[in-house]
Protein backbone atom coordinates (compact mmCIF):
# COMPACT_ATOMS: atom_id res chain seq x y z
CA UNK A 1 0.00 0.00 0.00
CA UNK A 2 1.37 3.42 -0.75
CA UNK A 3 -0.55 5.92 2.30
CA UNK A 4 -1.17 9.05 1.05
CA UNK A 5 -2.37 11.50 3.79
CA UNK A 6 -2.10 10.84 7.40
CA UNK A 7 -4.74 13.51 9.69
CA UNK A 8 -4.59 13.92 12.39
CA UNK A 9 -7.07 15.25 14.77
CA UNK A 10 -7.90 15.75 18.22
CA UNK A 11 -11.15 15.57 19.86
CA UNK A 12 -11.97 16.08 23.60
CA UNK A 13 -14.00 13.75 25.50
CA UNK A 14 -15.50 13.71 28.90
CA UNK A 15 -15.72 10.71 30.57
CA UNK A 16 -19.03 9.69 32.34
CA UNK A 17 -17.31 9.48 35.33
CA UNK A 18 -13.74 10.57 36.50
CA UNK A 19 -11.29 8.07 36.55
CA UNK A 20 -8.28 8.44 38.84
CA UNK A 21 -5.48 6.44 39.79
CA UNK A 22 -2.14 6.48 41.56
CA UNK A 23 -0.87 9.21 39.47
CA UNK A 24 -3.80 11.61 39.28
CA UNK A 25 -7.71 12.26 38.24
CA UNK A 26 -9.20 12.27 34.37
CA UNK A 27 -12.49 14.05 33.82
CA UNK A 28 -12.18 14.85 30.35
CA UNK A 29 -10.09 13.16 27.50
CA UNK A 30 -7.85 14.74 24.92
CA UNK A 31 -7.79 11.91 22.19
CA UNK A 32 -5.85 12.13 19.33
CA UNK A 33 -6.77 10.00 16.20
CA UNK A 34 -5.58 9.51 13.16
CA UNK A 35 -7.34 8.63 9.71
CA UNK A 36 -5.09 7.03 6.88
CA UNK A 37 -5.57 6.85 3.04
CA UNK A 38 -3.98 5.30 0.57
CA UNK A 39 -3.69 5.95 -3.37
CA UNK A 40 -7.03 4.05 -3.90
CA UNK A 41 -8.78 6.31 -1.26
CA UNK A 42 -9.65 3.43 1.21
CA UNK A 43 -8.84 4.72 4.67
CA UNK A 44 -8.32 3.52 8.24
CA UNK A 45 -7.89 4.93 12.01
CA UNK A 46 -5.66 4.67 14.60
CA UNK A 47 -5.75 5.94 17.99
CA UNK A 48 -3.40 7.57 20.11
CA UNK A 49 -3.30 6.66 23.79
CA UNK A 50 -0.97 8.85 25.22
CA UNK A 51 -2.74 10.63 28.60
CA UNK A 52 -3.08 14.00 28.64
CA UNK A 53 0.20 14.25 30.90
CA UNK A 54 3.44 12.89 31.02
CA UNK A 55 2.22 10.18 34.31
CA UNK A 56 1.55 6.92 32.94
CA UNK A 57 4.26 7.00 30.69
CA UNK A 58 6.28 9.68 28.99
CA UNK A 59 4.36 10.54 25.89
CA UNK A 60 1.52 12.52 26.55
CA UNK A 61 -0.96 14.23 23.82
CA UNK A 62 1.11 17.11 22.83
CA UNK A 63 4.31 15.05 22.56
CA UNK A 64 2.55 12.82 20.53
CA UNK A 65 0.79 14.88 18.12
CA UNK A 66 4.48 17.00 17.25
CA UNK A 67 6.15 13.55 17.03
CA UNK A 68 3.22 12.35 14.61
CA UNK A 69 3.19 15.70 12.74
CA UNK A 70 6.98 16.45 12.37
CA UNK A 71 8.52 13.02 12.13
CA UNK A 72 6.40 9.70 12.25
CA UNK A 73 3.56 10.72 9.30
CA UNK A 74 6.28 12.07 7.12
CA UNK A 75 7.97 8.30 7.51
CA UNK A 76 5.12 6.53 6.42
CA UNK A 77 3.42 8.98 3.69
CA UNK A 78 3.78 8.57 0.22
CA UNK A 79 6.37 5.27 0.46
CA UNK A 80 5.04 1.72 -0.32
CA UNK A 81 4.81 -0.33 2.28
CA UNK A 82 4.27 -3.89 1.31
CA UNK A 83 1.79 -4.37 4.75
CA UNK A 84 0.88 -3.07 7.97
CA UNK A 85 3.52 -5.51 9.55
CA UNK A 86 5.88 -3.40 8.14
CA UNK A 87 5.04 0.14 9.29
CA UNK A 88 6.83 -0.25 12.22
CA UNK A 89 10.26 -0.37 10.05
CA UNK A 90 9.50 2.50 8.52
CA UNK A 91 9.41 4.37 11.75
CA UNK A 92 12.57 2.67 13.21
CA UNK A 93 14.81 5.62 13.31
CA UNK A 94 12.31 7.19 15.72
CA UNK A 95 13.29 6.04 19.30
CA UNK A 96 10.12 5.30 21.74
CA UNK A 97 7.16 7.33 21.18
CA UNK A 98 5.64 3.67 21.10
CA UNK A 99 2.30 5.62 21.52
CA UNK A 100 3.00 8.03 18.61
CA UNK A 101 4.05 5.50 16.05
CA UNK A 102 1.16 2.76 17.11
CA UNK A 103 -1.76 5.70 16.48
CA UNK A 104 -0.41 5.54 12.92
CA UNK A 105 0.92 1.29 12.99
CA UNK A 106 -2.57 0.53 14.01
CA UNK A 107 -4.40 2.90 11.13
CA UNK A 108 -2.81 1.13 8.81
CA UNK A 109 -3.72 -2.15 9.72
CA UNK A 110 -7.17 -1.13 9.69
CA UNK A 111 -6.72 0.51 5.68
CA UNK A 112 -5.17 -2.65 5.19
CA UNK A 113 -8.08 -5.05 6.49
CA UNK A 114 -10.71 -3.43 5.07
CA UNK A 115 -9.12 -2.92 1.71
CA UNK A 116 -9.30 -6.89 1.87
CA UNK A 117 -12.66 -7.06 3.32
CA UNK A 118 -11.18 -8.81 6.64
CA UNK A 119 -11.94 -8.55 9.70
CA UNK A 120 -8.68 -6.85 11.12
CA UNK A 121 -9.11 -9.70 14.06
CA UNK A 122 -8.69 -11.80 11.54
CA UNK A 123 -6.24 -10.28 9.58
CA UNK A 124 -3.62 -9.96 12.67
CA UNK A 125 -4.23 -13.85 13.65
CA UNK A 126 -6.34 -13.75 16.08
CA UNK A 127 -8.47 -17.12 16.81
CA UNK A 128 -11.36 -16.39 18.80
CA UNK A 129 -14.42 -14.38 17.70
CA UNK A 130 -15.12 -13.42 21.84
CA UNK A 131 -12.95 -11.97 24.23
CA UNK A 132 -13.61 -12.24 27.68
CA UNK A 133 -14.24 -8.79 29.71
CA UNK A 134 -13.60 -7.00 32.84
CA UNK A 135 -13.90 -3.85 34.65
CA UNK A 136 -10.88 -1.62 36.09
CA UNK A 137 -12.25 0.42 38.87
CA UNK A 138 -10.58 3.70 39.95
CA UNK A 139 -10.38 5.41 43.48
CA UNK A 140 -13.50 6.59 44.29
CA UNK A 141 -14.48 9.08 47.29
CA UNK A 142 -15.42 6.40 49.28
CA UNK A 143 -15.07 2.67 49.99
CA UNK A 144 -18.95 2.67 50.01
CA UNK A 145 -18.93 4.33 46.00
CA UNK A 146 -16.57 1.59 45.42
CA UNK A 147 -18.50 -1.02 46.77
CA UNK A 148 -21.62 0.42 44.90
CA UNK A 149 -19.74 0.30 41.77
CA UNK A 150 -18.35 -3.60 42.19
CA UNK A 151 -22.21 -4.55 42.74
CA UNK A 152 -23.11 -3.01 39.80
CA UNK A 153 -19.92 -4.40 37.33
CA UNK A 154 -20.75 -7.52 38.54
CA UNK A 155 -24.77 -7.83 38.17
CA UNK A 156 -23.73 -6.45 34.47
CA UNK A 157 -21.88 -10.15 34.11
CA UNK A 158 -17.97 -8.86 34.12
CA UNK A 159 -15.60 -11.82 34.67
CA UNK A 160 -13.19 -9.88 37.01
CA UNK A 161 -12.84 -6.61 38.92
CA UNK A 162 -9.66 -4.26 39.16
CA UNK A 163 -9.41 -2.07 41.56
CA UNK A 164 -6.61 0.48 41.61
CA UNK A 165 -4.45 1.09 44.77
CA UNK A 166 -2.30 3.50 46.15
CA UNK A 167 -0.77 4.87 49.39
CA UNK A 168 -3.97 5.54 51.91
CA UNK A 169 -6.34 3.10 49.35
CA UNK A 170 -5.29 -0.43 49.65
CA UNK A 171 -4.85 -2.62 52.22
CA UNK A 172 -8.61 -1.76 53.91
CA UNK A 173 -10.14 -1.00 51.12
CA UNK A 174 -8.80 -4.76 49.55
CA UNK A 175 -10.09 -6.19 52.74
CA UNK A 176 -13.18 -4.34 52.78
CA UNK A 177 -14.16 -5.78 49.13
CA UNK A 178 -12.78 -9.39 49.96
CA UNK A 179 -14.89 -8.89 52.83
CA UNK A 180 -18.27 -8.39 50.98
CA UNK A 181 -17.53 -10.76 47.94
CA UNK A 182 -15.75 -13.55 49.11
CA UNK A 183 -15.50 -15.14 45.77
CA UNK A 184 -14.99 -13.32 43.02
CA UNK A 185 -11.86 -12.65 40.40
CA UNK A 186 -10.75 -9.64 41.71
CA UNK A 187 -6.78 -7.93 41.55
CA UNK A 188 -5.16 -4.49 42.62
CA UNK A 189 -3.49 -2.14 40.12
CA UNK A 190 -0.82 0.18 41.69
CA UNK A 191 0.35 2.11 39.37
CA UNK A 192 4.08 2.35 40.32
CA UNK A 193 2.96 3.77 43.42
CA UNK A 194 5.63 1.83 45.84
CA UNK A 195 8.96 0.82 46.15
CA UNK A 196 10.72 -2.22 47.91
CA UNK A 197 10.57 -0.68 51.31
CA UNK A 198 6.94 -1.69 51.17
CA UNK A 199 7.20 -5.43 51.01
CA UNK A 200 5.56 -5.64 54.30
CA UNK A 201 2.00 -4.08 52.84
CA UNK A 202 2.39 -6.71 49.80
CA UNK A 203 2.76 -10.02 52.24
CA UNK A 204 -0.49 -8.89 53.92
CA UNK A 205 -2.29 -8.23 50.50
CA UNK A 206 -1.08 -12.22 50.00
CA UNK A 207 -4.12 -13.39 52.24
CA UNK A 208 -6.93 -12.01 50.05
CA UNK A 209 -6.33 -14.09 47.34
CA UNK A 210 -5.88 -11.91 44.78
CA UNK A 211 -5.85 -12.87 41.43
CA UNK A 212 -2.65 -10.61 40.55
CA UNK A 213 -0.99 -7.41 41.70
CA UNK A 214 -0.25 -5.10 39.06
CA UNK A 215 3.02 -2.84 38.48
CA UNK A 216 3.75 -2.21 42.23
CA UNK A 217 6.78 -0.57 41.86
CA UNK A 218 8.55 1.75 39.30
CA UNK A 219 7.35 2.38 36.36
CA UNK A 220 10.60 1.73 34.37
CA UNK A 221 11.66 -1.32 36.39
CA UNK A 222 12.22 -4.82 36.45
CA UNK A 223 14.62 -6.00 38.68
CA UNK A 224 12.78 -5.43 41.86
CA UNK A 225 9.85 -6.69 40.96
CA UNK A 226 11.74 -9.96 40.60
CA UNK A 227 12.80 -9.17 44.09
CA UNK A 228 9.46 -8.44 45.49
CA UNK A 229 7.93 -11.58 43.77
CA UNK A 230 10.53 -13.75 45.74
CA UNK A 231 9.15 -12.18 48.65
CA UNK A 232 5.73 -12.48 47.85
CA UNK A 233 2.37 -15.34 46.95
CA UNK A 234 0.66 -13.19 44.82
CA UNK A 235 1.65 -13.12 40.85
CA UNK A 236 3.00 -10.19 40.06
CA UNK A 237 1.99 -8.40 36.68
CA UNK A 238 3.24 -5.94 34.48
CA UNK A 239 1.98 -3.02 32.99
CA UNK A 240 4.59 0.24 32.31
CA UNK A 241 7.60 -1.47 32.63
CA UNK A 242 6.62 -3.94 29.40
CA UNK A 243 7.53 -1.78 26.26
CA UNK A 244 8.80 -4.84 23.31
CA UNK A 245 8.93 -8.24 23.32
CA UNK A 246 12.68 -7.78 24.88
CA UNK A 247 11.45 -6.73 28.21
CA UNK A 248 8.67 -9.25 28.02
CA UNK A 249 11.73 -12.05 27.62
CA UNK A 250 13.51 -9.84 30.41
CA UNK A 251 11.29 -10.03 32.85
CA UNK A 252 9.78 -13.44 32.24
CA UNK A 253 13.64 -14.72 32.41
CA UNK A 254 14.13 -12.50 36.14
CA UNK A 255 10.49 -14.17 37.11
CA UNK A 256 9.88 -10.60 38.07
CA UNK A 257 6.51 -11.07 36.08
CA UNK A 258 3.78 -14.21 35.95
CA UNK A 259 1.03 -12.43 34.03
CA UNK A 260 1.58 -9.50 31.64
CA UNK A 261 -1.20 -6.58 31.07
CA UNK A 262 -0.65 -6.04 26.99
CA UNK A 263 -1.45 -2.54 25.66
CA UNK A 264 -1.10 -1.61 21.88
CA UNK A 265 0.14 1.87 22.26
CA UNK A 266 2.43 0.88 24.96
CA UNK A 267 4.48 -1.89 22.92
CA UNK A 268 3.63 0.37 19.59
CA UNK A 269 1.35 -1.39 17.51
CA UNK A 270 -0.34 -5.02 16.44
CA UNK A 271 3.13 -6.21 15.15
CA UNK A 272 4.88 -5.44 18.46
CA UNK A 273 1.85 -6.45 20.09
CA UNK A 274 1.92 -10.25 18.72
CA UNK A 275 5.65 -10.21 19.58
CA UNK A 276 4.97 -10.02 22.81
CA UNK A 277 1.81 -11.86 22.69
CA UNK A 278 4.21 -14.91 21.42
CA UNK A 279 7.36 -14.63 24.13
CA UNK A 280 4.42 -14.71 26.46
CA UNK A 281 2.64 -17.72 25.13
CA UNK A 282 5.86 -19.92 24.62
CA UNK A 283 6.90 -19.46 28.32
CA UNK A 284 3.23 -19.89 29.47
CA UNK A 285 2.46 -16.66 31.00
CA UNK A 286 -0.76 -15.89 30.69
CA UNK A 287 -1.65 -12.80 28.80
CA UNK A 288 -4.63 -10.11 28.96
CA UNK A 289 -5.71 -6.71 27.49
CA UNK A 290 -5.27 -3.59 28.96
CA UNK A 291 -7.05 -0.37 28.31
CA UNK A 292 -6.22 3.37 28.72
CA UNK A 293 -9.70 4.94 28.69
CA UNK A 294 -9.95 4.81 24.66
CA UNK A 295 -12.39 5.97 22.66
CA UNK A 296 -13.99 3.65 20.23
CA UNK A 297 -11.45 3.87 17.48
CA UNK A 298 -8.53 2.39 20.26
CA UNK A 299 -11.59 -0.06 21.81
CA UNK A 300 -11.85 -1.80 18.85
CA UNK A 301 -8.41 -2.22 18.53
CA UNK A 302 -7.80 -3.69 21.56
CA UNK A 303 -10.39 -5.90 20.95
CA UNK A 304 -8.74 -7.19 17.97
CA UNK A 305 -6.07 -7.67 19.87
CA UNK A 306 -7.49 -9.38 22.77
CA UNK A 307 -8.63 -12.47 19.61
CA UNK A 308 -4.86 -13.66 19.41
CA UNK A 309 -4.02 -16.75 21.34
CA UNK A 310 -2.28 -16.14 24.43
CA UNK A 311 -4.96 -13.62 25.94
CA UNK A 312 -6.23 -16.24 28.18
CA UNK A 313 -7.58 -13.86 30.79
CA UNK A 314 -10.60 -11.36 31.44
CA UNK A 315 -9.03 -7.78 29.67
CA UNK A 316 -9.70 -4.18 30.87
CA UNK A 317 -11.83 -3.48 27.87
CA UNK A 318 -15.61 -2.89 28.44
CA UNK A 319 -18.47 -1.18 27.06
CA UNK A 320 -18.53 2.18 25.23
CA UNK A 321 -21.26 3.34 28.05
CA UNK A 322 -18.98 3.22 30.82
CA UNK A 323 -16.86 5.83 29.96
CA UNK A 324 -18.60 7.93 26.88
CA UNK A 325 -22.19 8.89 27.23
CA UNK A 326 -21.99 8.73 23.35
CA UNK A 327 -19.00 6.71 21.72
CA UNK A 328 -17.78 8.21 18.73
CA UNK A 329 -18.39 4.24 16.70
CA UNK A 330 -21.12 2.86 15.11
CA UNK A 331 -22.22 0.78 16.64
CA UNK A 332 -20.89 1.39 20.75
CA UNK A 333 -18.77 -1.21 21.81
CA UNK A 334 -21.26 -3.33 24.31
CA UNK A 335 -20.85 -6.38 26.55
CA UNK A 336 -22.65 -9.39 27.04
CA UNK A 337 -24.62 -10.44 30.58
CA UNK A 338 -22.13 -12.99 30.69
CA UNK A 339 -18.93 -10.55 30.20
CA UNK A 340 -17.76 -11.20 27.00
CA UNK A 341 -17.28 -8.99 23.65
CA UNK A 342 -17.96 -10.55 20.26
CA UNK A 343 -14.97 -9.83 17.79
CA UNK A 344 -16.55 -7.85 15.01
CA UNK A 345 -17.53 -9.51 11.41
CA UNK A 346 -17.12 -6.67 9.27
CA UNK A 347 -13.90 -5.41 7.42
CA UNK A 348 -10.90 -3.69 9.30
CA UNK A 349 -12.04 -3.06 12.84
CA UNK A 350 -15.19 -4.17 12.45
CA UNK A 351 -17.40 -0.39 13.65
CA UNK A 352 -17.67 2.82 12.00
CA UNK A 353 -16.19 6.09 12.78
CA UNK A 354 -19.09 8.28 13.03
CA UNK A 355 -17.59 11.08 11.41
CA UNK A 356 -20.20 13.85 12.32
CA UNK A 357 -19.73 13.16 15.63
CA UNK A 358 -15.89 13.01 15.50
CA UNK A 359 -16.02 16.29 13.49
CA UNK A 360 -18.29 18.06 16.41
CA UNK A 361 -15.65 17.06 18.79
CA UNK A 362 -12.72 18.43 16.83
CA UNK A 363 -10.56 20.98 18.76
CA UNK A 364 -7.90 21.13 16.24
CA UNK A 365 -7.00 18.78 12.41
CA UNK A 366 -3.97 19.04 10.35
CA UNK A 367 -3.20 16.87 7.12
CA UNK A 368 0.37 15.19 6.32
CA UNK A 369 0.22 14.12 2.69
O1 LIG B 1 -2.77 1.15 34.47
O2 LIG B 1 -4.13 -0.03 33.38
C1 LIG B 1 -3.75 1.08 33.75
C2 LIG B 1 -6.18 3.80 32.60
C3 LIG B 1 -5.31 4.81 32.28
C4 LIG B 1 -3.97 4.62 32.47
C5 LIG B 1 -3.49 3.40 32.98
C6 LIG B 1 -4.36 2.37 33.29
C7 LIG B 1 -5.74 2.59 33.12
C8 LIG B 1 -6.75 1.62 33.49
C9 LIG B 1 -8.09 1.77 32.82
O3 LIG B 1 -6.61 0.78 34.34
C10 LIG B 1 -8.38 0.73 31.83
C11 LIG B 1 -9.60 1.12 31.03
O4 LIG B 1 -10.69 0.96 31.57
O5 LIG B 1 -9.45 1.59 29.89
MG1 LIG C 1 -2.05 -0.78 34.84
Amino acid sequence: MTITAVELREIRLPLVHFFETSFGRTTERRILLVRVTDKHGAEGWGECTAGEGPFYCEEWTETAWTTIKTFLAPMVVGKEIVSAADTWERMRAVRGNRMAKAAIETACWDLEARALGRPLWKHIGGVRGEISSGVSLGVQNTPEELIEKIEKELAAGYQRIKIKIKPEWDLQIIAQVRDKFPDIRLMADANSAYTLADVALFKEMDQYNLMMIEQPLAHDDIFDHAELQKQIVTSICLDESIHSSADARHAIQLDATRIINLKLGRVGGHAQAKKVERVCRENNIAVWGGGMLESGIGRAHNIAMATLEGFTLPGDVSASARYWQEDIIDPPVTVSTSGTITAPGGPGIGFEANLARIDKLTVRKEMIS
